[in-house]
C-alpha cells in the first residue's frame, strides 16, 4: 500500500449466479447497502453499483444480481456474455444448489470462450450449520478441482461479505493484467472504453428484451 489512492476508476462488471433462493440477492444487498432481508422476493433482475476503494485504487462495481428461477433462464446467456467476472453461489444447505455449480462454470466458460475466466464459488447461508448439508471440504475440492477461489458466508451475519467482493476484485484485476500485458497506457484507456460501449449495448438489449 502506498498510501496514495489513485482515483481515476477501473470498471468492473460482475455477475451474480446460482439456483433460486440460494442468497445471490442478499450478499449483493449486503455487499453494497449493509442490509439483510429476511423475506423472499425472488429477482428478475438487478444492477447494483458500488464505488469502492481496494488497495489504493478506485473500482466502480456494477453488479449485475440475476435470476435463479428456472423461467427465466433464456435470457441467462446475455448476462453472462454482458460480464467480466462472477459469483457463483449456492447454500451449504442444499446440495442440488451445489449440483449445479459446475453447469454454471462450464456455461461462463464456454459463453466467454476463454477459461482464465475470474470466478469465485461461495457457500453461503453458513449461519445455518445445524442445517448443513454439503461441507466445508467438498466445496474447497470443487473450487479447485474447477479452478475457482471459493469461500463459506453468511449473507445474514455479513460474515466474510467484504472478503468475498476484495478477492474478486483482485482476481480481475490479475487477469486483466495478464491478458493486456504488452500494451500501453494510452491503449488500455481505448481497450476499456471500447469494452464499456460494448457491454452498454448488450445491457440495453436485455433491458429491452424484459
Ligand atoms: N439464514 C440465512 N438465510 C439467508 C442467507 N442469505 C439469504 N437467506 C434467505 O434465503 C432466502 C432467499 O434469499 P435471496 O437472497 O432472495 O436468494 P436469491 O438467490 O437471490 O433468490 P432468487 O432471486 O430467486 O434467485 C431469503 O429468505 C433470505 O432471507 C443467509 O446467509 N443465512
Ligand atoms: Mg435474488
Amino acid at each position: 500500500m502506498s498510501g496514495f489512492v489513485n482515483y481515476n476508476n477501473i470498471s468492473i462488471r460482475l455477475c451474480v449466479l446460482g439456483d433460486g433462493g440460494v442468497g445471490k440477492t442478499s450478499v449483493t444487498i449486503q455487499f453494497v447497502s449493509n442490509n439483510f432481508l429476511n423475506c423472499y422476493d425472488p429477482t428478475i433482475e438487478d444492477l447494483y453499483r458500488k464505488q469502492y476503494v481496494i488497495d489504493d485504487q478506485v473500482y466502480m462495481l456494477d453488479i449485475l444480481d440475476t435470476a435463479g428461477q428456472d423461467e427465466l433462464t433464456p435470457i441467462r446467456n446475455h448476462w453472462i456474455r454482458s460480464c467480466e467476472s462472477f459469483i457463483l453461489v449456492y447454500s451449504i444447505t442444499s446440495r442440488s444448489s451445489f449440483d449445479q455449480i459446475q453447469f454454471y462454470r462450464d456455461l461462463i466458460v464456454s459463453l466467454l470462450d476463454r477459461d482464465n475466466v475470474p470466478i469465485m464459488m461461495i457457500g453461503n447461508k453458513s449461519d445455518l450449520e445445524y442445517e448443513r448439508i454439503v461441507t466445508y471440504q467438498e466445496g474447497k475440492d470443487l473450487a479447485n478441482r474447477l479452478g475457482m477461489s471459493f469461500m463459506e458466508v453468511s449473507a445474514k451475519n455479513r460474515s466474510i461479505i467484504e472478503e468475498v467482493f476484495n478477492e474478486t476484485v483482485r482476481n480481475s484485476k490479475k487477469i486483466g493484467q495478464k491478458s493486456k500485458k504488452g500494451k500501453s497506457i494510452g491503449n488500455k484507456k481505448s481497450i476499456i472504453k471500447k469494452f464499456n460501449q460494448k457491454v452498454n449495448n448488450t445491457f440495453n438489449s436485455i433491458f429491452r428484451m424484459i
